[in-house]
């Protein structure tokens, strides 16, 4: 664990120097790259409008994607359910992925592509004829628990002011921005003295939170929720590690009170990877450390990061 979180900080260190208009980060729109702090939409984006609009979030890390091409699964099957298509072909879409992170200079990056409707409202229209539109941006890696809290766990809470927003009422596997739910979740955690809020469905049963799926671990086997979450790539992940492990997983219905008797606890996302809660709702998980599940995953997840079957090489200008 150590290691690895102090390469990356000697990483950042070495951009923080490098000279570029891309050090808080790079966007792409309408054909064009800008400095994230400059870049703009149209106001009329019902993207912006309506919140119709789909998205995706791939990674760059020590100069690798990760499984980019399973974000594009993804973020391909979001744009069918919602009747959108790419705005450009997917092949093309790649290229200007790779293109900018290149550009950009980013070793570790949080990679963000947004499909819209467009700028015409659906109401009355023809989804077929629609111009969808696109963006693309780049920021430094995003920590959703930061790698200092990752070595000794994060607190969390199960809400009880907010439940998850119903499949039958936005699909959670489309990747989405209408994080309403998300957001009083994290508001209530910090009213109550924690970092990161886990949703429950309203039946009793645990979801996922806001910009994470979650994973307990009991008596060795590993459980995530099966309903009301978004199929992570990270939870792919996991569930590849945990099958090379020989550790058991069951992807069900969660109850609620699993949490309070679980051993371990993790959540994980693209943006912060293997998250160990520590606290729950103000009491220790288990004996309140990192347990040795979460932390056997958290090794082989970056480890990943460097193979071949899961990541590919940026070609930056310069580098050998
Ligand atoms: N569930 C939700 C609701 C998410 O938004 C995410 C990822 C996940 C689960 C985990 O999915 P994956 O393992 O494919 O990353 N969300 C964060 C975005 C956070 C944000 O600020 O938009 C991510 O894609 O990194």
């Amino acid at each position: 664990m150590d290691a690895m979180i102090h390469a990356y900080e000697q990483r950042l260190q070495a951009f923080a120097l490098a000279p570029t208009p891309y050090r808080h980060g790079i966007a792409w729109i309408d054909g064009a790259y800008t400095p994230i702090e400059q870049a703009r939409i149209p106001l009329l984006d019902q993207g912006f409008l309506h919140s119709d609009l789909t998205y995706d979030v791939p990674a760059v890390w020590n100069g690798r994607y990760f499984r980019l091409d399973d974000h594009l699964d993804r973020l391909e099957a979001s744009c069918r359910t919602l009747r959108m298509r790419l705005p450009v072909e997917r092949a093309a879409l790649r290229e200007q992925l790779i293109d900018m992170v290149a550009v950009s200079g980013m070793r570790d990056a949080f990679v963000e592509i947004i499909v819209t409707r467009g700028l015409s409202f659906v109401r009355g229209a023809d989804p077929d004829t629609m111009q969808n539109a696109l963006y693309l941006f780049a920021v430094p890696y995003v920590w959703a628990m930061p790698p200092e809290i990752q070595r000794v766990g994060g607190t969390a809470i199960v809400t009880r002011t907010v439940r998850r927003v119903p499949p039958g009422a936005i699909d959670p596997k489309v990747k989405n921005l209408q994080w309403g739910d998300f957001i009083r979740g994290l508001f209530e955690a910090r009213d109550r003295g924690a970092a990161l809020p886990i949703l429950p469905d309203g039946d009793g049963n645990l979801t996922e939170g806001g910009g994470y799926n979650l994973f307990i671990v009991k008596d060795g086997v590993l459980y995530t929720p099966e309903r009301g979450v978004l199929e992570g790539i990270t939870r792919h992940t996991v569930l590849d590690i945990a099958a090379a492990r020989s550790l058991s997983v069951r992807i069900e219905h969660v109850p609620v009170d699993l949490a309070y008797k679980a051993d371990e606890i993790f959540l994980c996302t693209t943006a912060g990877g293997i998250m160990p809660i520590a606290m729950l709702d103000a009491k220790p998980v288990g004996d309140g450390q990192v347990g040795p599940i979460t932390r056997a995953i958290w090794e082989s997840y970056w480890a990943l990061h460097d193979d071949p079957a899961y990541s590919f090489a940026v070609p930056y200008a310069g580098a050998d």
